[in-house]
């Protein structure tokens, strides 16, 4: 299998995870033609130690780690203003571009960017919006370009989080300057998937904003993504100024298709009780089709096609065994369960710590120990004893 080194630039929140997708592309798909290989990280001091944690080459020249010759694919993870000067040094220095969404913070940087990725065909130009990824869009793609239902009449998109109330701090992601705002950070994901979904993008709209927290605590010091985020919602403001916030915390959009449907958007970071709400409800002719981030396994499904009356109602449809080219793991292991692995391990070590360093290992979900498997073991033994012996079992008789 060939090998390719990648680096990236920006190691916060997306950084961290991009690590493991780079390490876990191998495992999970045996037929990969090219197996990525860690190279640098540009970071942030505060970020060093974490990329050099995850296997990175930490670096703080983002020029030295672009033109680096060894490396031939350039992960951008910076702040959105940060994105169009690192992708165009990238093309120009010849390397494939994985770039986060939004592609820029406003239009002039995002078309010279198109523009520029057109003049170099042999490289990769790919924006992350991640949830093409999941089996359940796939699947409602297929079907809504299938024409099976006929013509989409209307769209309703959303993509609602709670994570932006007022004891957040702020960060590049309420600065203007930096291309934050719930439009760019949620809504473009909205509107690439109805795009991906219908194939269809808006020709008309008619939009309104908010910013709710007008003013936020932002850190005096430049921090990581990450470093912000996790801790967020406790309102400890040492350290911390209190600025204006300049961009929007909340979008609405009514818009209409190419083909006549209409639709709506709704985008916020301040739906309390919404962790990850990235979602939509189409109406077609003969059915429709809902999905939601938060069952990510799943899409619904209502059949109107066919002619039988008493057949119809909603199939809630799981996506995670179909014949995709993403990776499903023996029947019944769907998206989640690789994260719960990430966990097993961590719980792993902090036991293993604790054993070391002497201490009692407390956890709010203990590891499983040899003693509490043994004890499944026994009420097994007492089910098989009863099965065949066709009695009741008392659990102290099995030793
Ligand atoms: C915002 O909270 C955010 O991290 C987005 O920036 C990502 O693009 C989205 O996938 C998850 O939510």
């Amino acid at each position: 299998m060939k090998e390719m080194k990648v680096s990236i630039l920006g190691f916060g929140m997306m950084g961290v995870i991009r690590g493991l997708a780079y390490r876990g592309v191998s495992g999970y798909y045996k037929n990969t033609p090219i197996q990525p290989v860690l190279g640098d990280a540009y970071c942030l001091e505060a970020e060093a130690a974490g990329a050099k944690g995850h296997g990175w080459n930490a670096s703080s020249d983002m020029q030295a780690v672009i033109k680096n010759p060894e490396t031939r694919y350039i992960d951008v993870c910076l702040p959105n203003a940060l994105h169009h000067d690192a992708a165009i040094a990238a093309f120009e220095a010849g390397k494939h571009v994985f770039c986060e969404k939004p592609l820029s913070a406003n239009l002039a940087e995002g078309k010279e960017m198109a523009e520029v990725a057109d003049k170099y065909p042999n490289l990769l130009n790919s924006c992350n919006f991640i949830y093409r990824r999941c089996p359940a869009n796939v699947y409602a793609r297929k079907l809504a370009q299938s024409g099976k239902f006929g013509k989409l009449l209307e769209a309703r998109m959303y993509y609602h989080q709670g994570w932006g109330g007022p004891d957040t701090p702020g960060s590049w992601r309420f600065e203007r300057a930096h291309g934050g705002g719930a439009a760019g950070d949620l809504g473009s994901h909205s509107l690439d998937m109805l795009y991906y979904v219908t194939g269809q993008r808006p020709i008309e709209l008619c939009a309104m904003q908010t910013t709710h927290i007008k003013q936020r605590w932002f850190p005096t010091q430049i921090m990581s993504d990450a470093g912000v985020r996790v801790g967020g919602g406790k309102a400890d403001n040492t350290g911390k100024e209190l600025r204006n916030v300049d961009v929007d915390d909340a979008m609405r959009v009514m818009f209409t298709l190419a083909d006549g449907a209409i639709g709506t958007l709704s985008v916020t970071r301040n739906a309390q009780g919404s962790e990850n709400q990235n979602g939509y409800e189409l109406f077609f002719e003969k059915g429709s089709i809902k999905f939601c981030f938060d069952e990510l396994n799943y899409l619904n499904v209502y059949d109107a096609s066919t002619d039988d009356d008493a057949a119809q109602g909603w199939s809630k449809i799981c996506c995670n065994r179909g014949p995709y080219r993403y990776f499903t793991f023996a029947g019944g292991h769907m998206d989640g369960y690789r994260d719960l692995t990430v966990n097993g391990i961590y719980e792993n070590m902090l036991a293993i710590e604790a054993l070391e360093s002497g201490v009692a290992y407390e956890s709010e979900s203990p590891i499983a120990t040899f003693r509490d498997a043994y004890n499944v073991q026994r009420t097994l033994a007492a089910c098989d004893k009863s099965i065949a012996e066709r009695c009741w079992v008392k659990l102290e008789d099995i030793k």
